[in-house]
């Protein structure tokens, strides 16, 4: 089977349709994959129209289905709810994803078939780039890069395999510069002090949550910060002046005993889109993935995927508000966590969030807490909030880390094998996944999924 040709009869299958409704998934690779979708189809002349959801279930199938579309494509998700689909009533589907199939289906294209890794090796928005590539579009490559990033699939410090492929066709585009340099989160958009005050991968003793201390330490490494209206931000340092910033904080991490894996990860690739503003939040491709979560997970996807097809005007001022709102939504979360700390299980870690945190966060909030060391990293969490949809269901997020995967840890099955004994269902990556389950089912579900993860772990 050659994963390539296999992605053209399947995209020369596709372009031969019209009347299209792309429905894909509500995060940052989601929303890039529907914008790359769209572009592709409309490039073709194609009519077509999207929905973005927050996950594909029993509940929005039926809204899906009411849309009446003569071809459905779905994107970053799909392969985990194939008899879903096939029970749906739709008739004409085609499924680009990279999550865990359910099996195979013939107007499917995923590359767990190949040997990729789903998780690493290409995100869902990368998917989608190649359907286009097939058909001889190129130039959303740098979008499918901010859904790999958003994804967290450069999480080792670089893109390989499949994602690297769209990494070179954007490179070769000019539409994105790849380099090695300091990777905290804010390079393009924050001042610097800031940037460093908020950073929470990694952390830094004694400079995160400290701007002065941060402006201190700036100035004393002779770093002059501007002033007033012109703050310097990152991007604005010479490169004497990043490398001394760089080492200096290198130092500081080793000093205070900081694991070397995690200091490592602190220099890595970033990724500049070329083509936009210098010093915003879309010059850099976490960045903007972020702020694509900003808007997905408060329900404007649509607002993320406008700003992805090109809107630099209304969406784009949409998108910028929806990311103030979101990063004050999660500096709360995480505040909420670490006063409420987490529960221990023998196999994970968890917290019942309530009300307190939305259902579409709180995954997020699970996933920075590691990154925070709110949580240590010697087990997965599962943190649980109420389902905006229907207040006697659960929503569970499931975390782990590269080092719990290397162990075996696989959270996607274990949320789908053991939601579904209760009624619910679930699914997702090894390292990030989710489920919905009836409340009243909780304590013993938390407990099966504690012994699924001793199995995994070979225990
Ligand atoms: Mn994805």
């Amino acid at each position: 089977m050659d994963f390539f040709q296999d992605v053209k009869s399947f995209s020369e299958k596709l372009a031969a349709e019209d009347n299209f409704l792309v429905v894909s998934h509500h995060d940052a690779d989601g929303v890039t994959a529907c914008a790359v979708m769209v572009n592709l189809l409309r490039s073709l002349g194609k009519n077509v129209s999207y929905k973005v959801i927050k996950q594909f279930d029993s509940v929005t199938v039926g809204q899906i289905v009411d849309e009446k579309a003569e071809t459905y494509v779905f994107t970053d998700m799909g392969s985990g709810q194939l008899s879903l689909l096939g029970q749906s009533g739709i008739e004409k589907y085609y499924v680009i994803d990279h999550h865990q199939p359910e099996g195979e289906y013939e107007l499917q294209v995923n590359p767990h078939f190949y040997g990729y890794d789903g998780g690493l090796d290409v995100s869902g928005s990368g998917m989608a780039y190649f359907v286009a590539k097939a058909l001889g579009f190129q130039d959303m490559a740098h979008i499918a890069v901010v859904g790999a990033v958003g994804d967290m699939q450069d999480n080792g410090g670089r893109l390989h395999s499949l994602n690297r492929i769209v990494l070179d066709d954007a490179v070769v585009n000019k539409t994105l510069k790849v380099k090695n340099d300091l990777r905290l989160f804010g390079r393009q958009s924050r001042p610097l002090a800031q940037m460093i005050a908020y950073s929470s991968d990694p952390v830094i003793p004694s400079l995160t949550g400290n701007p002065e201390a941060c402006a201190a330490f700036l100035m004393g490494l002779g770093i002059d910060l501007g002033s007033g209206g012109d703050l310097k931000h990152y991007v604005d340092l010479t490169w004497e002046e990043r490398k001394r910033l760089t080492s200096a904080l290198y130092m500081k991490l080793l000093d205070l005993n900081t694991p070397e894996f995690i200091i490592q990860r602190m220099v890595g690739e970033v990724y500049t889109l070329l083509n936009e503003e210098k010093r915003t939040e879309l010059r850099d491709a976490k960045e903007f993935a972020t702020m694509l979560n900003a808007c997905g997970r408060q329900n404007k996807p649509e607002i993320g995927v406008e700003v992805c097809i090109g809107d630099r005007g209304s969406s784009l001022h949409k998108a910028r508000s929806l990311l103030e709102v979101y990063r004050k939504m999660l500096r709360e979360g995480i505040e909420y966590l670490s006063n409420k700390g987490v529960e221990s299980m023998e196999n994970l870690y968890f917290f019942d969030a309530g009300d307190r945190i939305q259902e579409s966060i709180v995954g997020v909030i699970a996933g920075m807490a590691y990154g925070a060391r709110i949580i240590p990293p010697d087990k997965p969490v599962l943190a649980f909030a109420l389902d905006s949809d229907d207040n006697s269901m659960l929503k569970v997020s499931a975390r782990a880390n590269w080092g719990l995967i290397r162990k075996g840890i696989h959270l996607g099955e274990a949320m789908k094998n053991e939601s579904k004994k209760f009624g619910g269902e679930g699914g997702g990556h090894d390292i990030a996944a989710g489920a919905r389950i009836p409340m009243d089912a909780r304590d013993l579900f938390l407990k099966n999924v504690d012994g699924l993860f001793k199995k995994q772990l070979g225990g």
